[in-house]
């Protein structure tokens, strides 16, 4: 029996039914509402919006949430399959999900009062309030410990001063979560838009996550209700404790994006006749191809496993950053590989390799770089911290 091109060890055979059933339902999804207006979308440099409504009714956001607040109830590896399934579209579409899902309702979800919860989540889970996640600033994102935001409390209100830059959803939001110094620690607000002296500002002319709303966010002297601050978590561990999240769900995103481009370069290179033969019968067009399905094999044994891990309660950061760095490594090289294989064509968004290699130069950037994952693995390892 031939093996799956896209899955060598079966991986799918790991999955619970109700896993696949969710990966089904978000790939159909996919393949019928974001594969016909992507390219254009990312053309265009437009968040398709009008898409939220439908991945709201399916359940995407929030999906692993208790049901009481509007979540699915989904374990951790039925999330990383949506993520999968929706980078496989764009990884703008994925960035959407994971930020609701992980950088703004889990925050709400595990630092926020019963309140809070009640007031946020269920509209959020209909995709009715958007949120957004402020925490980089523009003198070095990789070190947010030296944030400059910082919020003083004035009666029973707090007043929150400064900026925060490349914030996915910022024009979009509703709400943002927003890190900031206290005299008591780094604590997180939910800043609502209309509130005296917030304003947010689209990044314009970005050559990567085009189908994504990307902002500056300006505090003034905003005066935020203490009603609006999360209660139980207090030092960087709050915003880390919502990266852990999002950077694993990132785990899983690129496997879906990789595919999509070797997809497209192995049906490109067997019908690209050149020197009387297809492309993907010559050696090299076939080293290069089997090595992208070897590396995603790769990818997605570790996904499998980190979910697993994840769901039993025992994942630790540092494996979350160790498949962070792999993966988005394994994508971005072979997005870049599979561009080569189109020759020209490749350099056009009516094929999806140069959408991919573009959008994963954000994705291996986001939510630690490359090189501060590597050192997170590296200081496991020694135990001598390099940063
Ligand atoms: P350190 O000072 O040692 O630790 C502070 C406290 O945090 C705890 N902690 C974590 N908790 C949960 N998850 C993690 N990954 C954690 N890492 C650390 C730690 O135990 C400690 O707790 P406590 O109780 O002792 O106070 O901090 P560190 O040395 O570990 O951190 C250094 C470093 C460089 C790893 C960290 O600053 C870092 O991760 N920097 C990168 C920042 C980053 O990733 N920013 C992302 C911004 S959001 C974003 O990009 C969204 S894009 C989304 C999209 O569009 O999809
Ligand atoms: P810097 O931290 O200035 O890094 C510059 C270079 O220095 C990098 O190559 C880095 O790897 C390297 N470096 C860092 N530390 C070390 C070290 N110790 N040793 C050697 N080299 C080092 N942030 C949010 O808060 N919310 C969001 O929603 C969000 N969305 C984003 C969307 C997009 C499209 C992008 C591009 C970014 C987004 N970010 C968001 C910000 C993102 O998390 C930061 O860009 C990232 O953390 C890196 O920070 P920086 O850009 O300031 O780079």
């Amino acid at each position: 029996m031939a093996l799956h091109p896209y899955d060598l060890y079966d991986t799918r055979s790991l999955l619970s039914e109700e896993e696949r059933a969710v990966q089904d339902t978000v790939a159909r999804f996919t393949d019928e509402r974001v594969l016909p207006i992507i390219g254009n979308a990312f053309d265009e440099a437009r968040f398709p919006k009008e898409l939220v409504p439908e991945i709201a009714a399916l359940g995407l956001l929030g999906a692993t949430l208790p049901e009481q607040y509007g979540g699915g109830g989904l374990n951790s590896v039925s999330y990383g399959l949506i993520c999968q399934e929706l980078e496989r579209g764009d990884s703008g579409i994925r960035s959407f999900v994971s930020v609701q899902s992980s950088l703004c309702m889990y925050p709400i979800f595990a630092y926020g009062t019963e309140e809070q919860k009640q007031r946020w989540l269920p509209s959020m889970a209909r995709g009715e309030t958007i949120g957004c996640f402020g925490l980089t600033e523009a003198h070095g994102g990789s070190d947010p410990a030296t944030m400059k935001t910082h919020a003083k409390k004035d009666g029973s209100d707090w007043v929150l001063n400064g900026s925060k830059m490349w914030i996915t959803n910022g024009n979009l939001a509703d709400i943002a979560i927003v890190w900031a110094q206290t005299d008591d620690g780094i604590q997180g607000f939910v800043v609502e838009k209309g509130m005296a002296g917030f304003a947010a500002q689209e990044i314009k002319h970005k050559m990567s996550l085009r189908a994504s709303v990307t902002s500056s966010l300006f505090f003034d002297n905003v005066r935020v209700p203490e009603a609006n601050r999360l209660p139980n978590v207090k030092g960087l561990k709050g915003p880390l404790g919502c990266l852990t999240q999002a950077r694993y769900g990132i785990t899983w995103g690129p496997i879906g994006a990789a595919i999509a481009c070797l997809d497209e370069a192995l049906n490109y290179s067997k019908e690209r006749i050149l020197f009387g033969r297809p492309v993907a019968a010559t050696q090299s067009a076939q080293l290069k191809l089997a090595d992208m399905a070897r590396r995603i094999t790769m990818a997605q044994l570790m996904v499998v496993q980190l979910g697993r891990l994840k769901d039993a309660g025992t994942m630790a950061p540092t494996q979350v950053s160790l498949a962070k760095w792999n993966n988005c490594r394994m994508a971005i090289d072979i997005a870049r590989q599979c561009r080569d294989l189109l020759g020209g064509a490749g350099i056009t968004t009516e094929h999806c390799a140069i959408r991919h290699a573009l959008n994963l130069e954000s994705v291996i950037t986001y939510e630690g770089t490359e090189t501060v994952h590597q050192l997170v693995v590296g200081r496991e390892l020694t135990g001598i911290n390099a940063f």
